[in-house]
């Protein structure tokens, strides 16, 4: 379907200078173009979809009428971006997006001078733009800069901090607000509400021409008049339009925009480019436009997997087993049956999370903060010093966010909030800013933290359970993305003793002490090492911190070659712990530490990753087989 000669336009525009010279009709053309281009090509593939149909006109108008890439346009997290790389150079290389070798899911600066800054987490685009401008102003040059940021990334608070600062500094820069009123969920925006209150009172549609007639005519003016009107403009707009917020921050505001009418998009751009000082354009959109299935189903389209074109619908391949993510989430309702001080807390990813099921059966037990992980530990903690037990669910990633919230608020405090760390160790598709490769690091270090990894689903079901009957202090428990091992569960839970790990299978040449997903893993590399005549020991270690002591111990003093396997990056890990005990207990044993290296890990899937690294089951024999110094001569098949 995705063949040329079903597209007038699309497979001229190689460039943005290619778009620059169209009349309004054919980038009318262009846009429905390159929307059914999209849907053709990430029905085949999946990913992120519903946020890029609805900036199409935006993207299309932006580089139609600065000079990209000369002037920088800074996309804001980076899943919208999409329309921006199929004009930008990228059309053919769109089928190959967040596949191994292939190009990133969201916006990389290595990929293309068009991608002027990175991005993947939320709300970092005004404070990057804002750098951007400052260093212009210093080098006395003179590109425009724009930054394009979400409503849903307005529930961030460094998009706050940015304006503020924008305020102050005054330097010239453009923020265009892409409000679809949807972040991946329904956005949890305040400003939303106020917003749909303004534009929909009678007086401001009244108002509303007067005050564009003259903010028109405001440039025309003579220096010391404009001054003047310009403060008349902001007082106007401050009372009669919904940008009073912006206006108060030190911004210009327009809008708002109809986000699909290329020709007014053009218009203000064009209007806007020549201003001095700090503007925010308000342009409404709609997440998913133009393919009825993603209007409708905004949240499931947000990021798609492989799709029937006509109805929208997964295609899913077989049965699998369920998630970690719905194992999770159904857990959490089972307990907090029983235990009413139990809440749930998110940073806009109910579904991404599993608490929505917390949400359909306890709603008033349940909070959805937004972009918000900072706020969302904090506001745990607040909770927690009034006897509620917030369980706070937060990927990985996202959670390196908050991590002085963690220090200074949580565990400073001893205060006792559960951290569910979803989508931990390699996520797959979504590539280095999306990869859960640091959190045992950077729980580690910290007082009071206990740490814990599951082997299994049944085994995340009793940590659960374990970390919410833990009074003590703050716990976390970290889990990987994906399906589960499909092992049976059982209906009760159980207490796991704080710090003790579970001997899997004893042997007698090497011990294994593995964490979480990389138990399994272990287990699977075992046959290659018998095959090779090795009988390994293998330990599920299940506490990173505090660590069994016992056991240590007991491995050290019967093996001579010890081997950690975590799904971490290697430095400060689960392997770094475990040296560590290994120094301060003067133990000489040889150790050898396999996990993720000290580099940013790129998109792929998560077995291709595995394997590439060396940490899928056949990988992690051969490097146990090397550290002691065995010949393989069995290569042994692993299932
Ligand atoms: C710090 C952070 N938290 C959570 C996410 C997950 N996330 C990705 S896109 C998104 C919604 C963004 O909404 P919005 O900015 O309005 O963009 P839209 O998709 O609606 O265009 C969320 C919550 C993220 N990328 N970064």
């Amino acid at each position: 379907m995705t063949e040329i000669s079903n597209y007038k336009l699309l497979f001229n525009i190689n460039s943005p200078a290619d778009i620059r010279n169209l009349s309004v009709e054919e980038l009318k053309v262009l846009c429905s173009e390159i929307r059914q281009y999209m849907i053709d090509v990430i029905s085949e593939i999946g990913g992120h979809f519903g946020g890029g149909l609805g900036a199409v006109e935006l993207t299309v108008a932006l580089h139609k009428v600065f000079n990209t890439p000369d002037d920088k346009l800074i996309w804001d997290t980076g899943h919208q971006a999409y329309p921006h790389k199929i004009i930008t150079g990228r059309r053919d290389l769109l089928k190959t997006i967040r596949q191994l070798n292939g190009i990133s899911g969201f916006l990389k600066r290595s990929e293309s001078e068009y991608d002027v800054f990175g991005a993947g987490h939320a709300s970092t685009s005004i404070s990057a733009a804002l750098g951007i401008a400052v260093a212009r102003d210093l080098k006395k040059t003179n590109q425009k800069v724009i930054a394009v940021i979400g409503d849903g990334a307005m529930t961030g608070g460094m998009a706050y901090e940015a304006m503020n600062n924008s305020g102050l500094i005054k330097s010239d820069l453009i923020v265009v607000l892409n409000d679809n009123q949807m972040s991946i969920a329904p956005n949890k925006w305040q400003l939303s509400n106020y917003f749909t209150e303004v534009i929909s009172h009678p007086e401001f549609n009244k108002l509303k021409g007067a005050i564009w007639d003259l903010t028109g005519k405001l440039d025309q003016f003579g220096d010391r008049i404009r001054k003047a009107a310009v403060r008349l403009e902001h007082g106007i707009k401050a009372i009669v339009t919904p940008g009073m917020l912006f206006e108060a921050l030190g911004f210009r505001y327009f809008g708002p925009i109809n986000g699909h009418n290329i020709a007014q998009l053009i218009k203000i751009f064009e209007h806007v480019k020549n201003l001095s000082g700090p503007i925010l354009v308000h342009v409404i959109t709609e997440k998913g436009k133009g393919y009825k299935p993603a209007e409708t189903h905004t949240q499931k389209l947000h990021a798609a997997i492989p799709f029937d074109k006509i109805t929208g619908e997964a295609i899913k391949k077989s049965v699998t087993t369920p998630t970690y993510t719905e194992i999770f989430g159904k857990a959490l309702v089972e307990i907090a049956k029983e235990n009413p001080d139990v809440v749930g807390i998110t940073a806009a990813m109910p579904d991404g999370t599993g608490l929505d099921y917390l949400q359909k059966e306890f709603p008033e037990r349940y909070f959805d903060v937004g972009i918000a992980e900072e706020h969302a530990v904090t506001f745990a903690a607040g909770l927690a010093t009034q006897g509620i037990i917030p369980v706070v669910a937060i990927y990985s990633t996202f959670l390196q966010r908050a991590f002085d919230q963690i220090i200074h608020d949580v565990a400073l405090q001893n205060l006792h909030v559960v951290f569910a760390l979803d989508r931990a160790g390699l996520v797959g598709a979504d590539g280095p800013t999306h990869h859960g490769a640091f959190d045992l690091s950077y729980l580690r270090l910290i007082p009071n933290m206990v740490i814990m990894a599951p082997k299994d689903e049944a085994e995340l079901r009793n940590m659960l359970f374990t970390a919410i009957n833990y009074k003590d202090g703050p716990i976390a428990i970290r889990y990987p993305r994906g399906n589960a091992l499909g092992v049976t569960i059982s209906d009760k839970f159980e207490y796991i003793p704080i710090g003790k790990s579970e001997l899997i299978q004893a042997g007698s040449d090497i011990a294994i002490l593995a964490l979480g997903s990389m138990v399994d893993y272990a287990k699977k590399a075992t046959q290659i090492l018998l095959d090779n005549g090795i009988h390994p020991e293998i330990i599920n270690a299940r506490f990173i911190k505090p660590l069994d002591n016992e056991m240590l111990k007991n491995i050290a003093e019967r093996f001579e070659k010890i081997v950690t396997l975590e799904e971490n990056t290697l430095i400060g890990g689960f392997g770094s712990a475990v040296v560590e005990y290994f120094s301060d207990n003067n133990y000489k044993n040889d150790i050898l530490r396999i996990g993720l290296p000290d580099k940013f890990v790129e998109h792929g899937t998560q077995q291709q990753l595995h394997n590439l690294l060396g940490i899928d089951p056949q990988g992690i024999a051969y490097k146990i087989l090397k550290f002691i110094n065995k010949n393989i001569v069995n290569k042994g098949i692993v299932a």
